[in-house]
């Protein structure tokens, strides 16, 4: 297990301002897409992906889990591959959608602002996304989708933003519809897995707590690359 106790991990001869060479280029993120059915996530990767909003009549309910990608900038000249795992809201396909848990190094937790009840299970999904992913640990960002929707909104910014802070996640408020914050919903996501991907190396290679990252996206299977 990475960084388990008593594991002393090597130093890392990068960072501290020596030359050292380059760095190489990130491996593909796994990233999958949570939330109660009808939330609008598979809008969100259809508007992400292909830029454009499928729209009431063109968007089925997802069969078990659908696969999109991208690459993503993350600064400039940086790029990111991403491996996109849309799932089934549905409780049907829950069995499916589980086994997509454990490779992922980061996570959309989607729920619709007009929605409450979507929003009342945010914390069902995160625990259940939790006890698939020991003893590893997945980033998460807190999506509130469909903000074109204003009128019916039935959650307030204030009480998502405080679920997020208690869960450790950041919040952003999202419409496929309009395109607003979709590009900056996975570019935060991206950037902060690059983040803690990267602090290890530039510290102490073996951080109890991040390693887990590093050696989860090293071994991921590079068959969809
Ligand atoms: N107004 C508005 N409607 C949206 C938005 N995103 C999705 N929808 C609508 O919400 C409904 C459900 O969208 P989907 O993307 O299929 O929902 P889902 O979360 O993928 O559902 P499952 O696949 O069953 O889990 C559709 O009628 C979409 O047109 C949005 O940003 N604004
Ligand atoms: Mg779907």
């Amino acid at each position: 297990m990475p960084g388990a106790a008593g594991t002393e991990a090597p130093s890392c001869t990068r960072g501290s301002g020596s030359p050292g060479p380059a760095h190489p280029p990130p491996p593909p993120f796994r990233l999958i897409v949570l939330g109660d059915s009808t939330v609008g996530k598979s809008c969100l990767l259809h508007r992400f992906t292909e830029g454009r909003f499928p729209g009431p009549l063109h968007s089925d309910p997802t069969v078990g889990v659908d696969f999109f990608s991208r690459l993503v900038e993350i600064e400039p000249g940086k790029r990111v591959k991403l491996q996109l795992w849309d799932t089934a809201g549905q409780e049907r396909f829950r069995s499916i959608t589980r086994s997509y848990y454990r490779n992922s190094v980061g996570g959309l937790l989607v729920f619709d602002i007009t929605n409450r009840r979507s929003f009342e299970h945010v914390k069902d999904w995160l625990e259940e996304a939790k006890m698939h992913v020991q003893p590893f640990q997945i980033v998460f960002l807190l999506v509130g989708h469909k903000c074109d929707l204003v009128s019916q909104r039935e959650v307030t910014r204030e009480e998502a933003e405080k679920l997020s802070s208690d869960c450790g996640m950041k919040y952003i408020e999202t419409s496929a519809k309009d395109a607003t914050n979709v590009e900056e919903s996975f570019t935060i996501l991206t950037r902060d897995i690059y983040e803690l991907l990267s602090q290890p190396l530039e510290l102490h290679f073996g951080g109890r707590i991040l390693s887990w990252l590093i050696i989860i996206a090293t071994l991921m299977p590079r068959e969809l690359c």
